[in-house]
């Protein structure tokens, strides 16, 4: 899958997706990012991408001008333009699979006080909030979205990282779990699970899972598009 992200801040990549998984995904080639300086499409001296509201209020908003230049520059036949903001529809488990099947993202970021709502009206095609805060730019939620993204593609996880027994794949949360030494400063991993009995560490899971979840998570246990049990 092709990524690109639109961004002031450059700058801000490099780091978070050199490393670990994302960087192994983008060194097979399962990955392919692009980081796209939204400055590089600007014609005046100084570079400028933002502007003051018509009507007055505190803050600047994006121009259009360079994010439009910009979009018709990266986009493709099969494109999917998200911009990243506390206005979009909250990220999920959910639309990170549904993002891993599209060919090619662009991340467009947001900062300052938001967008020219003609960006919205005639560029995005969705719009993605990574959480109820306001952060100073669309950076950090685009590495976000790119890290939840990658390792749902084909072969970016090995068979001993797969993605498809853990928490959120059931909806519910994971379930407890240890490594030796099977007693720590007094504390026992419970009996169960040195059993050997195999049928009952699932049932043991599975209830650990569900308490878990009642506990911390009781709005995941409402939500109807995570569960079907
Ligand atoms: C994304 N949760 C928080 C900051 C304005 C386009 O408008 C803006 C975008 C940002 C950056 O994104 C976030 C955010 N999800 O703050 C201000």
């Amino acid at each position: 899958m092709k990524i690109d992200v639109l961004t002031i801040y450059p700058g801000m990549f490099p780091g978070p997706l050199d490393e670990s998984i994302v960087k192994r995904a983008r060194e097979s080639g399962r990955l392919q990012l692009g980081v796209r300086d939204l400055r590089d499409y600007t014609h005046d001296r100084h570079r400028t991408v933002d502007d003051r509201p018509f009507g007055g209020g505190p803050g600047m908003l994006m121009k259009p001008e360079p994010l439009f230049e910009a979009v018709e520059d990266l986009r493709g036949e099969k494109t999917r333009v998200i911009l990243t903001s506390p206005a979009g529809r909250p990220f999920r488990q959910e639309i990170a699979r549904e993002l891993a099947g599209e060919e090619h993202l662009l991340l467009v970021c947001g900062s300052f006080e938001g967008f020219d709502e003609r960006v919205r009206e005639r560029l995005a095609d969705d719009e993605i909030s990574i959480g109820d805060y306001v952060l100073t730019n669309g950076a950090l939620p685009a590495m976000v979205i790119i890290d939840a993204v990658t390792r749902l593609l084909p072969g970016v996880l090995g068979d001993d990282e797969s993605s498809q027994d853990e928490s959120f794949s059931e909806g519910l949360l994971e379930y407890p779990q240890y490594t030796r030494p099977a007693e720590f400063q007094g504390m026992k991993v419970p009996e169960v699970l040195l059993s050997g009995n195999h049928a009952a560490i699932e049932q043991w899971r599975q209830e650990q899972a569900r308490l878990q979840t009642e506990q911390r998570r009781p709005d995941l246990l409402q939500d109807e598009s995570l569960n079907e049990s």
